[in-house]
C-alpha cells in the first residue's frame, strides 16, 4: 500500500462519528416496510419508501441542510462548504430494498453519509466544497425493472421518460409512482439536473463472505463485475387441460422449461465465476386446468469479463429461438453495465484512511451492482465495504454490527473531509 497520511481535521471528524446515533437511525428506517424476522420490504416509490424519504428529510432539516430532488426523485442533502459555486463531493446509496430484503443493504450508505454531515457539524469543521448525500431512486429494480434508474439518469446514461411506461406486477407505471412520490416528499422544488461532481464514495455492506472470512473490517473496493439483465417473454395458446392432446398444444410453460434446461447447460462454469440467475417466472393464466398461454422469466447475468458476457448474451437469444417453437419468444436486454474499475486515488484513500484509523482493511472486488458503478463513469469514485454476517444479503437475516457500521462511517468521514477540505 502506498504511503498515506491522514491529517488532523479528517481524523477529528472521524472521531465525531456517533455510533449510537447511526445505529438508532438504521433501526428507525428498518420500520418502513418491516417484515417478519428482521426483514424489510421497501419497494422503490412505495408508501414505505416515501415514509423513509420523509424521515430522512426531517433529520436533514433539523440540521438545516439543503434538500433537493431531481426529476427522477434522487434525493440530495447538502451541507454547504465555504464556496457554494464549487463542485460538491458526493456520497450516498439507495433506500429501496428487495422484497425479502435486510435492514442494511443500501440504507446504510445513505445514513452513513448523513452521519458524516452530523459529525462535521459536531466537530464544527468548515469544508471548502459542499458535501452532498444522495438517496438514489430505484437501485434494486425489483418493483420496476431495471435497477440503477436514479444513477443512470443522474449520469446521463438514461432519461426519465425511458422508464415512464415500465409497470410493476400490479400494473402501476413507474411514471405514476414517481409523480406520487415527488408530490408526497416535501423537498425543495429545485431539481438539479446532472452536474459535475468532484468525487463520489459509497459505503455499503459487502453482501458476501470475504471480509468476514478474512477477519477484516474495511473493504477498499477496486471494481464491480459487469452486469446484464434480460426479460424473456414466451407466447403460446391457452387450452383445456383435459381435452387438448399434447401434440396440439402451444404450451408456454413447457417452452420456458425447454429454454431454461438448455440455458443451464450454456451457463455452466466449472470455475464458478459466472453468476447466472433466473429470479422471476410468471405464468398465465396460472390456472391448474388451463394450458399456459404465456411464460415470462428474468435473467440476471454477471461476470468480470465483458467479452464473456457479450458471448453469453448472444447465446440466450439463439437458445430460446431454437427450442421455444411452436411458441413465440421475445428476448429483451433491459440492463447492461460494463465492468467498473474504481479510481486508484479513491481506492487508496479508503485503504489508507482505514489503516490510519487503526482498522484492518483489504482490497476486494464487488460481486454486487451499485450506483457507484454508474458514478464511476461520471467522476472519480469508490466504495467502502463492511462485513455482513455469513455474507448473507437480499435476505431478512442480513446483519451488520453497530461497531462495523461505525467503522465504515469513520473511514467515509475521513475520506470525504480530506476530499472536501482541500
Ligand atoms: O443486484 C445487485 O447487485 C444489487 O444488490 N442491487
Ligand atoms: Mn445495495
Ligand atoms: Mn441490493
Amino acid at each position: 500500500m502506498t504511503e498515506y497520511t491522514l491529517g488532523k481535521i479528517p481524523r477529528l471528524v472521524a472521531e465525531h462519528v456517533d455510533e449510537n446515533r447511526l445505529w438508532a437511525r438504521v433501526m428507525e428506517m428498518s420500520k418502513y416496510g418491516a417484515i417478519p424476522n428482521d426483514g424489510v420490504n421497501r419497494p422503490a416509490l412505495s408508501q414505505a419508501d416515501i415514509a423513509a424519504r420523509k424521515t430522512l428529510i426531517s433529520w436533514a432539516r433539523h440540521r438545516k441542510f439543503t434538500i433537493r430532488q431531481d426529476e427522477i426523485g434522487n434525493l440530495f442533502i447538502r451541507r454547504d462548504g465555504r464556496h457554494s459555486n464549487v463542485v460538491p463531493v458526493m456520497t450516498g446509496s439507495h433506500m429501496d430494498s428487495q422484497p425479502c430484503g435486510g435492514r442494511f443493504d443500501g440504507i446504510y450508505g445513505v445514513l452513513a453519509g448523513l452521519e458524516v454531515l452530523e459529525a462535521l457539524e459536531d466537530a464544527k469543521i468548515e469544508t471548502i466544497n459542499p458535501i452532498d448525500v444522495v438517496a438514489w431512486t430505484n437501485e434494486e429494480g425489483s418493483r420496476f425493472d431495471p435497477g440503477g434508474m436514479g444513477s443512470m439518469v443522474f449520469t446521463g446514461v438514461a432519461k426519465v421518460h425511458d422508464f415512464a411506461h415500465i409497470q410493476d406486477c400490479d400494473g402501476k407505471s413507474f411514471k405514476h409512482a414517481l409523480e406520487e412520490t415527488l408530490r408526497a416528499t416535501p423537498a425543495d422544488t429545485e431539481r438539479p439536473s446532472k452536474h459535475p461532481v468532484k468525487a463520489y464514495i459509497e459505503a455499503h455492506i459487502e453482501q458476501g463472505p470475504v471480509l468476514e472470512n478474512s477477519a477484516k473490517t474495511i473493504g477498499a473496493v477496486t471494481s464491480i463485475q459487469g452486469s446484464r439483465r434480460f426479460q424473456v417473454n414466451i407466447s403460446g395458446e391457452s387450452a383445456h387441460a383435459g381435452t387438448t392432446p399434447l401434440k396440439l398444444r402451444r404450451d408456454a410453460l413447457q417452452a420456458a422449461l425447454r429454454c431454461l434446461a438448455d440455458l443451464n447447460t450454456v451457463m455452466e462454469d466449472p470455475d464458478d465465476i459466472l453468476r447466472y440467475t433466473v429470479g422471476k417466472l410468471i405464468v398465465s393464466p396460472n390456472s391448474p386446468n388451463a394450458v399456459p398461454s404465456r411464460a415470462e422469466f428474468s435473467i440476471d447475468l454477471r461476470h468480470p469479463d465483458e467479452a464473456i458476457l457479450e458471448r453469453l448474451s448472444g447465446e440466450i437469444s439463439s437458445v430460446c429461438a431454437k427450442v421455444a417453437p411452436p411458441c413465440g419468444v421475445v428476448v429483451t436486454q433491459t440492463f447492461h453495465k460494463t465492468p467498473t474499475s474504481f479510481a486508484p486515488e479513491i481506492v487508496s484513500s479508503v485503504e489508507g484512511s482505514a489503516c490510519a484509523l487503526g482498522l484492518s482493511a483489504m482490497l476486494l472486488p464487488s460481486g454486487a451492482f451499485h450506483d457507484a458503478g454508474m458514478m464511476a463513469t461520471h467522476c472519480p469514485s469508490g466504495m467502502i465495504f463492511i462485513p455482513c454476517a455469513d455474507g448473507i444479503s437480499h435476505n431478512e437475516a442480513e446483519y451488520a454490527s453497530s461497531a462495523d457500521l461505525a467503522a465504515g462511517t469513520k473511514v467515509l468521514a475521513a475520506c470525504l473531509t480530506k476530499l472536501a477540505a482541500k
